[in-house]
């Protein structure tokens, strides 16, 4: 997945615009994603999933945290993610499918908060670099 100048402009520039949203949004796509697509739930049996709860929301605080970091690593999100990519692959064994899972809520939440920016080309971009940032945290999995 190769993303262009204009895709990496549009990444940055709705990063930008988040700002201190991150943490709410990546509460809330973690929610969408277990509702939708209940069977990500089995990678959370430790976690209180109802939603909202407070460990949902650490941890969509951490991903969005994560996913600031890889905008802004754009070039190099393989050295970036390194670490992310062997605990995904390695510890988690998180089944590759489940990449799309959580992509999908996260576009459709920044859809749904953020609907000025969210023009087509925006939303191609954006699903560009998460498909991206996917690739590197499955790349080990085997
Ligand atoms: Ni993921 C832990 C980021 C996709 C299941 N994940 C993390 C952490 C970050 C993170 C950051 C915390 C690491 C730490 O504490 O050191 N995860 C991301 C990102 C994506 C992603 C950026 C994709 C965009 N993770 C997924 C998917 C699943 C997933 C698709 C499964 C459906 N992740 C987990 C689990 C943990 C985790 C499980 C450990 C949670 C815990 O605290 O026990």
């Amino acid at each position: 997945m190769v993303l262009s100048p204009a895709d990496k402009t549009n990444v940055k520039a709705v990063w930008e615009k988040i700002g201190t949203n991150g943490a709410a949004y990546g509460t809330e796509a973690l929610d969408r994603m277990f509702l939708s697509f209940p069977t990500t739930k089995t990678y959370f049996s430790h976690f209180d999933l109802s939603p909202g709860s407070a460990q949902i929301q650490g941890h969509g605080k951490k991903v969005a945290d994560a996913l600031a970091h890889a905008a802004a690593h754009v070039d190099e999100l393989t050295g970036a993610l390194s670490s992310l990519s062997d605990l995904h692959a390695h510890k988690l064994r998180v089944d590759p499918v489940n990449f799309k899972l959580l992509s999908h809520a996260l576009l459709v939440t920044l859809a749904a908060n953020q609907p000025e920016e969210f023009n087509p080309a925006v939303h191609a971009s954006l699903d560009k670099f998460l498909a991206s940032v996917s690739t590197v945290l499955t790349s080990k999995y085997r």
